[in-house]
């Protein structure tokens, strides 16, 4: 099994002095924690001046002086619903990465945080025959509504008639699930592109949110879906789905430094509740604390 990041750095600080071998070494560490290697480069070249200038040299001192590395690197985005506007979340991702789930527990959370029973899903994934049923099932388990057209249709089409609907119900917060997958990459970002200009053009009644779902288990893959999403469409904040299935974590960090993405929230699992607001604080902690 591979071990968290802040078990590795235990392991490294409980064996090496401050020695050039050690920084060496921790390059290696957060490199396998996807930190990605122009970040674990640069870190660790500053952890070095540091502890050479400031002469740290206990584990203690070094792990708080790389916390204070990472830290910067770990933003949260908060995701309030506003009372005045329809707030519109466009989730988006790749195929398979947690999307149809992650608006199932976003539409929960959302529930219990302000939006009560005034939150409809948009089944914008008509590429999957399946998705909709997917999408439509969550609705139902959760008592919402779930705005659907055929398998194939407009997905603009069918968030444009969810948004307008919503506002006449007086609805507060559409979720819109979004094909992972076309035929090509060109005609992925053309149909995002598409949906955006849509949905732009029923702001400003609208507060309108791009949220990127990224799998934590796919590695540094996850930062090439990320630029291929921002640049397509520009994204507001990433969620990192599947937190509880790695032992890394460090794409976060990655994906903050190379373009300047925060975190909203951390999936944690299967269940509608394992949904959490991103923490910096314990993040960091998790990913190089218990040195
Ligand atoms: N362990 C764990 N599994 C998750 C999490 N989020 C989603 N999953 C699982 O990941 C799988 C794919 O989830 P979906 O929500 O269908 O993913 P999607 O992005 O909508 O997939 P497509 O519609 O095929 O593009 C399902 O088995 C989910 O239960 C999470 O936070 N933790
Ligand atoms: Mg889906």
């Amino acid at each position: 099994m591979r071990k968290r990041l802040s078990s590795k750095l235990k392991e490294l600080f409980g064996r090496r002095q401050a020695s050039e071998q050690f920084f060496d070494e921790l390059e290696d560490v957060l490199i396998e924690s996807d930190l990605g290697a122009t970040v674990a480069f640069e870190v660790v070249d500053e952890l070095r001046a540091e502890a050479r200038r400031a002469q740290l040299s206990s584990k203690e001192e070094l792990a708080a002086a790389l916390g204070e590395r990472l830290r910067p690197y770990l933003r949260r985005v908060e995701l309030p619903l506003t009372a005045d506007q329809l707030n519109v979340f466009l989730v988006l991702g790749v195929n398979g990465v947690g999307k149809t789930t992650t608006i199932a527990k976003l539409a929960q959370y959302y529930r219990e945080h302000g939006a009560g029973e005034g939150v409809a899903l948009a089944a914008g994934d008509t590429f999957r025959a399946a998705a909709v049923e997917q999408l439509s099932l969550h609705g139902q388990k959760l008592g919402l509504r779930v705005v659907s057209q055929a398998s194939g249709a407009d997905p603009g089409a069918v968030i444009y008639d969810t948004i307008e609907s919503a506002k006449t119900r007086g609805e507060c917060l559409v979720l819109a699930d979004t094909a992972g997958r076309m035929h090509t990459k060109a005609n992925l970002v053309a149909e995002l592109g598409k949906v955006d200009r849509i949905v732009r053009s029923r702001s400003p009644e609208c507060n309108y949110k791009k949220l990127l779902v990224v799998d934590a288990t796919t590695g540094q893959n996850g930062l090439r879906q990320a630029e291929i999403f921002h640049e397509a469409v520009g994204v507001d904040a990433i969620i990192l789905a599947k937190y509880d299935s790695t032992a890394r974590g460090g794409i976060l960090v990655s994906v903050a430094k190379n373009l300047g993405l925060g975190c909203a929230f951390l999936g944690t699992g299967e269940k509608l509740s394992d949904l959490e607001p991103f923490d910096p604080e314990s993040y960091l902690t998790e990913l190089v604390g218990g040195v």
